[in-house]
């Protein structure tokens, strides 16, 4: 059986989400080929060690210049602060390892760029982490928008919604510093919302935003886990230097009408990732926090039933499901990483290029560059110009 060696940057949030994937995909996706956990890297020698020990690395540097040399390694992982992404990637493309990387892909969009020349240029393959397409749910909704059910599509409306800041005293964790993060809730929630529409929708031709930062400093930090941190309120401040939220409309290619919303000040929201798309023949809804559910409605539905009816994506018919659990039995948040991993090992073994990569990631960096320039100048954007 093919094996695929990997070297993981990167082991906090999505370091332990995209272990977890590497470790289960086998047992429930035997016919793919076999990611293999080889080495994991992280700056701290004593944390980096603990995380190898307990989400199953059979071994961890503190460089990762170390991992991208070394001869038995064939895929680098990039889940470290945004910042690090593209020196990582360009050694890595460079040592012609295939390349997974977390979004947004870089910090800017001449940044991204360099990075989708580069993989294209060392001939590797090349994945970029919009892990929501991979929600079943959100699958059923692309094929149904594919088959023509909803017929023209008039309008996407997307919001992601998290408040795990909006208390002023948060520390200013690297997610708030722009040399580290690149954006705000732009670039870590509107990058996947972005994603969605360009799946499911296509193409945009302009953008007109707005965004406001509501907390200009906060405590610096001690500690940061996952999207907690400690610190003291009267600890010294510094600046936020991103936004706290950012709102944009948007025309797409094919005629649509487009909004998005990306806050982390939506008190009550902790991860609300939902979209709805209405077209001639019917509409679809998608709350994250129910991922195994797409609500649909159809216009030719009997008038005396219509209505907007929940379908539970965990049926054989639905995307990745026959490989889970016997139909009801939902899957979560991580299997979403589980399925983006099966894609890339699918596409090594196949010889092509994943979906999402590198052009997806540039694609999206260029909306968001495009959104940052609209908010600047206060006028209409063209995506091709940026
Ligand atoms: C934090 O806002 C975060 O974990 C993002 O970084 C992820 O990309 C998103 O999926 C959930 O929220």
């Amino acid at each position: 059986m093919k094996q695929v060696n990997v070297g993981m940057v990167g082991y906090k949030f999505m370091g332990k989400a995209h272990s977890h994937a590497y470790r289960d995909l086998h047992m429930f996706f035997p016919q793919a080929v076999r990611p293999v956990m080889k080495l994991i890297c992280g700056r701290d020698a004593e944390g980096v060690a603990q995380a190898a020990e307990q989400f199953g690395w059979e071994g961890h540097v503190t460089d990762w210049r170390e991992m991208v040399a070394r001869d038995d390694i064939d895929l680098i992982d990039i889940n470290a602060p945004s910042d690090a992404h593209k020196e990582i990637a360009l050694a890595a493309a460079k040592a012609g390892k295939h390349i997974f990387c977390e979004k947004p892909l870089a910090l800017t969009l001449p940044d991204a760029r360099e990075m989708l020349q580069a993989a294209e240029q060392a001939g590797i393959k090349h994945m970029v982490g919009f892990n929501y397409r991979f929600a079943p749910a959100v699958m059923l909704a692309k094929k149904l928008i594919e088959e023509g059910r909803l017929g023209q599509i008039y309008h996407f409306r997307a919001w992601f919604l998290q408040d795990w800041i909006i208390d002023p005293d948060f520390p200013l964790v690297w997610r708030l510093q722009k040399e580290i993060a690149g954006s705000g809730s732009h670039g870590d929630l509107g990058a996947h919302l972005i994603d969605l529409a360009h799946y499911l929708i296509g193409g945009m031709d302009e953008v007109i935003g707005m965004s406001d930062t509501f907390i200009k400093e906060r405590p610096l930090p001690t500690t940061m886990t996952g999207l907690s941190a400690k610190g003291s309120k009267d600890a010294p401040r510094g600046p936020v230097t991103v936004d706290d939220a950012t709102l944009f409309l948007a025309r797409f290619q094919n005629g649509a009408l487009g909004s998005f919303e990306a806050t982390r000040f939506a008190a009550g929201h902790r991860c609300t990732n939902s979209f709805e798309i209405n077209g001639s023949k019917g509409s679809v809804k998608f709350d994250f926090e129910r991922l195994n559910e797409l609500q649909v409605y159809f216009t030719d539905d009997a008038g005396d039933v219509q209505g907007f009816r929940r379908v539970l994506a965990t049926d054989p018919a639905h995307a990745y499901s026959e490989a889970w659990w016997p139909p009801g039995h939902t899957i979560g948040y991580e299997h979403t990483f589980i399925h983006e991993v099966v894609e890339l090992m699918q596409a090594v073994e196949q010889n092509r290029q994943p979906v999402p990569n590198f052009v997806d990631g540039v694609r999206c960096q260029e909306v968001l560059e495009a959104v940052d320039r609209s908010i600047e100048q206060r006028s209409w954007v063209r995506i091709a110009g940026v």
